[in-house]
């Protein structure tokens, strides 16, 4: 951070997280006790509950609460260091539009959402320098307004370039010291696919079958249709020039649903609750990205178009 950061003047961080959902909770109450943290969103009930009881937080064997600082209105929100990005993938432009409003000028927004096409659009709005791309495999599960299950811990991951490095280690930092297992890397993208890997086979078949993670495995047509959307997002992603970590993405797809086998997914969450779902951001993303590099997307668009058609 430059010295005339208002984080340097105030010895203290401040940071907005974006979005009044479960990553949104789990992030706000990990950091209150070491930033000044608000939680900034447009779900009336969610803000109204984090402003009067702050965070519950259920893990596996005990409960625990944070305050925080909530409101649905920006100009309520101090000029502040980091905004951290946790809305659905639709509501990005939205959210882009009130960081780009509250972000100091050496402030970093940091985007750990699902879906591919989030940092091109937060970057559009707020600029390169000042976006940090990241993915989290955190689980979280929201119980009702303020108040979310810790499914189950998972590497977080912020990609750095030099325009921002300084910014987003001290973000880092933070982070780590909140308890989250953290690693800054240089090769994002691949992180980024790894994700999109998982949640374009995963996420649209549990939406459309209506079933937890662990039942996609139960089934012989529904392993070969999970394995046909994660080796096409391979092809896409390694057509695009992007190393993938997993050395057997089907094997690493099947992993993630034994690993959370009852967890309903959060676009199967969406369909159940008659919101939108973020298959443009996941599928729709790989879909145009094989148009664009000439590699066929047979099942990603069938899926994709299969999701949009849900009413
Ligand atoms: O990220 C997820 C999601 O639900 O969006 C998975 C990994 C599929 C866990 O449910």
């Amino acid at each position: 951070m430059k010295h005339t950061s208002p984080f340097c003047e105030r010895g203290s961080m401040r940071v907005i997280i974006l979005g009044t959902g479960a990553l949104g909770c789990l992030f706000a109450a990990r950091l209150a006790p070491h930033a000044e943290v608000w939680v900034l969103g447009t779900w009336r009930e969610g803000v109204a509950a984090l402003q009067r009881e702050g965070v519950r937080v259920h893990e596996a064997d005990h409960i625990w609460r944070a305050s925080v600082r909530a409101a649905d209105d920006p100009a309520a929100v101090p000029v502040s260091d980091i905004a951290l990005v946790l809305v659905k993938s639709y509501q990005t432009e939205r959210a882009a539009a009130w960081a780009a409003r509250r972000l100091a000028p050496d402030g970093l927004a940091v985007t750990l959402q699902n879906g591919l096409d989030n940092g091109a659009r937060l970057i559009a709005t707020i600029g390169e320098e000042r976006v940090a791309i990241g993915v989290t495999f955190e689980g979280a599960t929201l119980l009702g307004p303020g108040e979310v299950r810790h499914a189950g811990r998972g590497p977080t991951y912020i990609g750095i370039h030099p325009a921002m490095a300084s910014r987003a280690r001290a973000f880092v930092s933070l982070l780590r010291e909140a308890g989250f297992e953290v690693h800054a890397t240089r090769d994002i993208e691949g992180m980024l696919w790894d994700k999109a890997v998982v949640n374009a086979a995963i996420n649209p078949l549990t939406a459309l079958w209506r079933v937890p993670n662990g039942e996609l495995l139960t089934h012989a047509d529904r392993r070969s249709l999970l394995a046909a959307l994660a080796r096409e997002t391979v092809t896409v992603a390694r057509a695009r020039g992007v190393a993938l970590p997993s050395p057997d993405p089907v094997a690493h797809v099947k992993a993630v649903c034994r690993a959370t086998a009852s967890n309903r997914s959060s676009m199967l969450q969406d369909v159940e609750r008659g919101r939108p779902t973020e298959i443009d951001s996941i599928n729709g993303v790989i879909v145009a990205e094989g148009r664009r590099l000439g590699v066929p997307t047979p099942v990603n668009e069938v899926v994709w178009r299969l999701v949009r058609g849900i009413r």
